[in-house]
């Protein structure tokens, strides 16, 4: 396909839209930029993206014109792939891409890609981390906050990139094929969007669409779902386990993560070296570890970055102890399933704050996750009564609803005593109360801290 000639429509005045437009424009592109937001200042965008500025901008509802005008839609991760205006330019023939899709295609060098319903953040920055020690030129990109086509254009053949891609982003692959690949887990999300589980698999799976024989694929023995997919794949796998002994495969045994290849058994490191708490950590630490060791890193520069790595922001985040009670934020569980990973790696009594914008998920398992380590819980937000009928058919009564997160961290620090946690783990999206997770957790992070002992 000659790219030069296509006319292109950025989707998304984001992070996402913002890094695609100056991309094709940087390349010499026919680029124009697309937001549903009719209120979006035009001039105020220009002012904040001075390079972007003779991009014409379009918004609100698109002509019949404008439509055709566009070979290649360019949708931001949010914006979802079966809206009204995206079929009619699909069924006018425009393709469709994504900003994965885009940034691939001038990209060079290495790519080893990490999908999962939780743990992404975690294993793509430890990944990232363990790739530094051993190559000079390593990117870490994509649903982290870091648009691959923000640095697409800048790799070379020598490049090694680390790429976190979400469910949205892999509905708009078509090329894109990373050498190694993770899928940590797969549970309920995104159902809003995906409509159903079936859709949010095969989004997830399709990450190894592209991959070759001789590619490898790391997966989650302990995901039903993904034991089954490996199974028939037709790339090298690699699989961990956090709960049982692989014959082949890297695996948690006591407090000591191994990897078992043909007979050869090698402890990679003892689980108190590490800085990361709980049984899903462990899982992220084999699916980096994995990656690493396919790309070639010695395992001695991989136990090095193991040793001094630490937990990124907002998961399992300590944030500070006042009056004996230890706060933890974990904004980033912005589903049930790392919810429960959340609570899990508490080891004291806890004061949970948890609700936020509906992404018609089931609270259920979460519940059950409790294990009488719940004293109260703290609702806010668009699921706060939905989270309290589940309670209630839980038989779980310690519910008190806040309007604000200053109220909820008011009524845990008033609620709690010396030896208890206090924990935002809010098992739904921030939409609605705060622009994005990041915000939630620093919000809540600044209550914390400025709480008198
Ligand atoms: N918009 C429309 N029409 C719509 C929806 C949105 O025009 O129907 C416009 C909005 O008005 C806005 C823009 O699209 O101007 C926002 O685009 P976006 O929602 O894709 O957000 P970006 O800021 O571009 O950030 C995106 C990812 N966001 C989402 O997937 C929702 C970021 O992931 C990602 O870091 C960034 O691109 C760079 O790749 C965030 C996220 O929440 C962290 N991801 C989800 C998750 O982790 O659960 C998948």
């Amino acid at each position: 396909m000659n790219l030069k000639e296509k006319r292109f429509l950025v989707a998304g005045t984001g992070k996402s839209g913002i890094a695609a437009a100056e991309l094709l424009k940087k390349q010499g592109f026919a680029v124009r930029l697309y937001d549903g937001n009719t209120e979006l200042d035009i001039q105020s965008f220009y002012e904040k993206n001075p390079n972007l500025q003779n991009i014409e901008i379009l918004l609100g509802d698109l002509s019949e014109e404008d439509q055709k005008a566009v070979d290649i839609l360019v949708l931001s991760p949010g914006i979802p792939v079966d809206l009204p205006m995206v079929n009619t330019m699909r069924d006018l023939g425009a393709a469709i891409w994504g900003e994965i899709e885009l940034a691939y295609a001038f990209a060079k060098g290495e790519v080893l890609a990490i999908t999962g319903t939780n743990g992404k953040t975690t294993t793509t920055s430890l990944l990232g981390e363990i790739l530094k020690s051993h190559f000079a030129d390593v990117r870490v990109v994509g649903n982290i906050g870091i648009p691959y086509t923000s640095v697409a254009a800048d790799t070379t053949e020598e490049t090694v990139t680390a790429a976190e891609i979400s469910s949205f982003q892999l509905e708009t692959i078509h090329r894109f094929a990373p050498g190694i690949t993770a899928i940590l887990n797969i549970t309920p999300d995104h159902l809003n969007r995906h409509h159903t589980m079936e859709n949010y698999i095969a989004a997830k799976e399709s990450i190894t669409k592209n991959q070759k024989p001789e590619d490898l694929c790391v997966l989650n023995y302990e995901d039903e779902v993904l034991r089954k997919f490996g199974e028939g794949l037709q790339t090298k796998v690699a699989w961990f386990s956090s709960k049982r002994e692989l014959e082949n495969g890297f695996y948690v045994k006591e407090d000591a993560i191994y990897r078992a290849c043909d007979g050869e058994i090698t402890e990679i490191i003892r689980t108190n070296e590490l800085n990361l708490l709980g049984r899903h950590n462990y899982e992220n630490v084999m699916a980096a570890v994995a990656m690493a060791l396919g790309i070639g890193v010695p395992l001695d520069a991989v136990r090095e970055t193991l040793r001094r790595f630490t937990a990124v922001e907002h998961r399992i985040e300590y944030v500070a102890e006042k009056r004996g009670i230890r706060f933890y934020n974990d904004s980033k569980a912005t589903n049930p399933d790392a919810a429960i990973q959340g609570i899990g790696a508490m080891n004291r009594p806890t004061y949970l704050i948890g609700g936020g914008y509906d992404k018609e998920s089931v609270y259920d398992e979460w519940f059950d996750a409790f294990h009488g380590k719940v004293k109260e819980l703290v609702l806010i937000g668009q699921t706060r009564d939905k989270i309290a009928e589940t309670a209630k058919k839980h038989g779980f009564t310690a519910v008190t609803l806040a309007d604000s997160m200053e109220e909820a961290v008011a009524v845990c620090y008033d609620h709690a005593k010396s030896g208890d946690a206090v924990l935002l783990s809010p098992a739904c999206a921030s939409f609605g109360m705060f622009k994005n997770y990041e915000e939630r957790g620093r919000i809540f992070k600044e209550i914390v801290r400025s709480l008198k002992e």
